[in-house]
């Protein structure tokens, strides 16, 4: 087996056993620690100086942690300003909320720079290198500038945009030419590898070849869906030991008889929480039998707060959450209880377990983990049901949600109703086609397949040309 290399923008080192509220740092830590290797990456800590140029590494059981500081100008140019305010709005659809400068643009590249050049004198022959995310699409090619010749791997946890929106992007031609730098190129869904193919035929780049591999500006190169996955049996088994969670038992004795409605998500535009709650208040408005008999609990941690379209998200949000308690509330019932912090993967776990009903409304989203944490923690004699986006990458699999479009508000209100109705046989058949599928592919089956894949690819470092 090669060593493995991670490399991804912010490096969750462990602390205190729990991986941070993001995706890619949930799915990735566990394999991690699983399989060993090394991972690179932002440190989370600012530079003192402007040229950060030092790695730092930390061993941590079998992983060692590689870190690099970053100037506060890298950070406001490639972190809050290309990737979060060009790239994520972009790739989730948002061309309103883009904003594209010559400055920020030349921040990216220039940490894409950075990291290879610290990167690359610790890369063997035989490693092989996965790079994930929006933010370090162009780091193959510069690594391969670099004379790094292995094997590089390149998972994209985003959607990937029709080609009419990608094209929005002044650099969209340099973009993608950076990623026929890659071996293999892993999308999140089959939606996403199409919009890319379309992408390479409209704009006369590339095209898929008959063996089902792709040419890319000359190069062969190996892609595919590969859906990201939870530890779905380990994310179960904490479910139903979660009774003795204090957290849980709390939230539990205050529901005095109530259903549960859960909404998990970090705060941001792309997954549709301000739309979320207006659902739930037009579900109120609609459904009058129900109030006082359910409780809407949104867990939302607060995220890139330093973008200027997230602050003002949320002020929107906290206000909506407030009108609609004042609209609604009564002496001895809240509807919606809003908490903007993160919890424990246990309380997660019990506290999904307790909900009859999972709201995952995102109006755009690679995958979203979320789903699958909720079918996991569901108890398997008397399960929740789940409500999915049509826009989330999970739609895709889980053939058992009752599907929603987020944008049809009264909509979602009467999928809301009917979840909360659902008889148990009909909940029982949803949720066990859910359950297989997750279990079956887990976060376990997504490392394995990807990266058997690379290392299947043939090592032809920077020189390939396809057959
Ligand atoms: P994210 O956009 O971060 O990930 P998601 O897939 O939902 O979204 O993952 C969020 C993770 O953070 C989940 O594991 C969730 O449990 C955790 N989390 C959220 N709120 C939390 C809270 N309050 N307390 C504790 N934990 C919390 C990106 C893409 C997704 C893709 C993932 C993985 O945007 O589409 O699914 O990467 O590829």
């Amino acid at each position: 087996m090669s060593r493995l290399i991670v490399v991804s923008n912010r490096v969750p080192v462990p602390k205190g056993g729990q991986p941070p509220a993001g995706g890619l740092a949930v799915a990735l830590s566990g394999a991690m620690e699983e399989r060993g290797g090394v991972w690179f990456g932002w440190s989370g800590d600012t530079a003192r100086h402007d040229e950060a140029s030092e790695v730092r590494t930390l061993e941590r059981g079998k992983v060692t942690y590689a870190l690099v500081d970053l100037s506060q100008r890298d950070l406001e140019d490639y972190y809050a300003g290309f990737s979060n305010r060009m790239l994520w709005p972009l790739f989730h659809y948002r061309m309103d909320l883009t904003d594209f400068t010559r400055v920020t643009l030349g921040g990216y590249y220039r940490v894409n720079r950075l990291f290879a050049k610290l990167l690359a004198p610790m890369v063997e022959a035989d490693d092989v290198v996965w790079i994930h995310d929006y933010h370090l699409i162009p780091l193959a090619n510069e690594l391969r500038q670099a004379g790094v010749r292995c094997r590089i791997g390149f998972f994209l946890h985003i959607p990937f945009p029709p080609p009419d929106i990608l094209t929005v992007l002044p650099n969209h031609a340099d973009l993608v030419r950076g990623l026929a730098a890659y071996d293999v190129i892993g999308f999140q869904t089959p939606l996403d590898v199409e919009n890319f193919e379309t992408y390479l035929r409209r704009e006369k780049v590339g095209r898929r070849m008959s063996d089902g591999r792709f040419v890319i500006h000359g190069r062969a190169v190996r892609v595919e869906a590969w859906p990201v996955g939870i530890e779905t049996k380990a994310f179960a088994d904490i479910a139903a030991k979660s009774d003795d969670n204090t957290l849980v038992q709390r939230m539990d004795e205050s529901l005095v008889g109530k259903s549960l409605i859960i909404g998990v998500d970090r705060l941001d535009y792309s997954k549709g929480i301000a739309e979320r709650m207006l659902a739930f208040q037009s579900f109120l408005t609609l459904d009058t039998e129900a109030r006082g008999k359910v409780t809407y609990l949104q867990v939302t941690p607060k995220s890139r707060s330093e973008v200027a379209e997230y602050a003002a998200m949320e002020k929107e949000v906290a206000e909506l959450a407030g009108r609609v308690n004042g609209q609604h509330a009564d002496l001895d019932w809240t509807p919606i209880r809003y908490v903007n912090r993160t919890v424990g993967r246990n309380a997660l776990a019990g506290l999904y377990r307790l909900a009859r009903v999972g709201l995952v409304t995102p109006l755009r989203d690679g995958m979203n983990l979320v789903a699958k944490e909720f079918v996991a923690a569901q108890k398997p004699d008397d399960p929740g049901v789940l409500l999915l986006s049509r826009f989330a990458g999970a739609a895709a699999e889980l053939d058992g949600a009752l599907i929603t479009n987020p944008y049809d508000i009264d909509g979602t209100a009467g999928a809301i109703s009917r979840a909360l109705e659902m008889p148990l046989d009909e909940r029982l058949d949803r949720w066990r086609r859910m359950y297989e599928r997750i279990a079956e592919h887990d976060v376990a089956w997504w490392c394995r397949s990807f990266l058997d894949a690379l290392e299947a690819a043939p090592s032809n470092g920077a020189s390939a040309e396809p057959q």
